[in-house]
């Protein structure tokens, strides 16, 4: 278990690499995007089953993010798009930082957003999540990315609420609000189809290159008071959690696609 990384100091990203070779790998994540770069493509529709409906789910502070998984029968799957089989939800959680200025992992024509969703998806072929990130093509995370602003986004409401329960590393809550995933998995249909792919890598130690990154063009947004609340989390050191977002990584000649739908 990856457990003692942190994003400052001796343990901050340009020290994983000393523990975690694969951090020093050549196809790693977070990249910046930039727009002029990328080539146009068109893929089969990115397709998502099981997002509607109600799931239970559970938040945790785990030391380095908010995540969200929910352990029902029916989890949502996606297929299609870059990837030709079907991906199975594992968890879904958030990078931020210490002001709205930057907290995005990837960035796009080298801005910032002020944070990322990531939602975790593993191949079904494989039979559980610790096969699959096994595997070349283990996993496909969607990222969506989020702008401060001073309107509240109506998505965030239960999570933000139920944080001030789980601000010690390791707690643990059942998230009130059964339709959770349903609004961050796949919140915006008419935007599913206009995405950047490209492969890389988990952002967090041990770094894997098992990735295939679907990052949403689109914006959306949080208020500045409901990111607040992510940051009052603390991390395995009792210090606040202000931010936990990797720096941008060599994009070393990957190519980044653009669906044209
Ligand atoms: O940071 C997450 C990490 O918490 C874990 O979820 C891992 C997948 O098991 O993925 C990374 S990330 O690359 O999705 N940021
Ligand atoms: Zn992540």
């Amino acid at each position: 278990v990856a457990g003692n990384f942190s994003y400052d100091g001796t343990n901050g990203p340009s020290h994983w690499g000393k523990e975690y070779k694969t951090c020093l790998g050549k196809y790693q994540s977070p990249i910046d995007i930039e727009e002029k770069d990328v080539t146009t493509m068109t893929f089969p529709e990115l397709q998502f089953s099981g997002v509607e409906g109600s799931h239970k789910a559970y938040m945790t502070n785990n030391g380095h993010t908010v995540m969200i998984q929910s352990f029902d029968s029916n989890v949502p799957s996606i297929s299609g798009g870059p990837i030709n089989s079907t991906y199975v939800f594992q968890q879904l959680h958030f990078h931020w930082g210490q002001n709205d200025n930057q907290g995005s992992e990837d960035l796009i024509n080298n801005h910032s957003f002020s944070m990322e969703l990531h939602v975790v998806f593993w191949k079904k072929e494989y039979g559980s999540y610790d096969e699959a990130v096994k595997r070349d093509d283990g996993l496909t995370v969607l990222g969506y990315l989020y702008q401060a602003t001073d309107e509240p986004n109506p998505m965030f409401e239960s999570i933000v609420q139920q944080i001030s329960d789980i601000i010690g590393v390791g707690s643990n809550i059942t998230i009130s609000d059964n339709n959770v995933l349903k609004k961050l998995v796949a919140p915006d249909i008419a935007s599913a189809q206009n995405y950047f792919t490209y492969r890389g890598s988990l952002t967090t130690p041990p770094c894997l290159e098992i990735v295939q990154w679907i990052d949403f063009v689109k914006p959306q947004h949080i208020s500045h008071e409901q990111l607040a609340a992510f940051r009052s989390i603390q991390s395995a050191d009792g210090t606040n959690l202000t931010h936990n977002f990797r720096p941008v990584q060599p994009l070393d000649g990957r190519t980044v696609y653009r669906n044209i739908a």
